[in-house]
């Protein structure tokens, strides 16, 4: 067994002009391929060669001397997990029962976007910010570089990759505009709210 690069659930070409094909085949291709070939390097002939990325996750997670193989398979999640938030024609806002939880969680969704922008674009350096589910709560988060809500007992619900390369083809250092783009035009809201029922189901469990 060894862990494998998933596909893209799009062409590569199917999220421009907001997110170019080159910044795809190089993102998913070079970057989130690397994060794969270093976590079966690191894990070969170890038990956890055998387990699901999640278990080996939450392994190393605590784990100072597994902090390479926390960083590559956090990463590997962090990046499978983000392709599937976004889509071509995506962004404004949700409906149903995610619009409602967050319209009750933070007010409005434009207040929603504000603090997600407001998280994304105040990560310093690379890293990652997240709406997710903590306890039946709506929240707004950031990790800084492979780190991820599973690993703080919270459910990921949306996420946004503030590392450079996801942006810097695209839009240079205008992280900002990155930000903004990704929630008028990317965010996959049945995805969120596929993940968002799903973590219901396991608080009403
Ligand atoms: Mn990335």
């Amino acid at each position: 067994m060894s862990f494998a690069l998933p596909p893209l659930p799009y062409a590569l070409n199917a999220l421009e002009p907001h997110i170019s094909a080159k910044t795809l085949e190089i993102h998913h291709g070079k970057h989130h391929n690397a994060y794969v070939v270093n976590l079966n390097n690191l894990t070969k002939d170890t038990p956890l060669a055998n387990a699901s990325l999640e278990e080996v996750v939450v392994a190393s997670a605590k784990d100072p001397a597994k902090q390479g193989i926390f960083n590559n398979a956090a990463q590997v999640w962090n990046h499978t997990f983000y392709w599937h938030c976004l889509k071509a024609n995506g962004g404004g806002k949700p409906t149903g029962a995610l619009a409602a939880a967050i319209d009750s969680a933070f007010g409005s969704y434009d207040a929603f976007a504000e603090q997600f922008k407001q998280a994304a674009v105040t990560q310093f350096g690379s890293g990652w910010a997240w709406l997710v589910a903590e306890n039946g709560a709506l929240k707004i988060t950031k990790t800084g570089n492979a780190d991820l809500p599973m690993a703080h007992g919270q459910t990921a619900l949306l996420t946004v990759d503030v590392w450079e390369h996801a942006y810097y083809i695209d839009y240079q250092n205008r992280r900002p505009d990155y930000v903004q783009t990704f929630l008028d035009k990317l965010v996959n809201w049945e995805f969120v709210a596929a993940n968002f029922a799903e973590a219901q189901t396991k608080k009403a469990g």
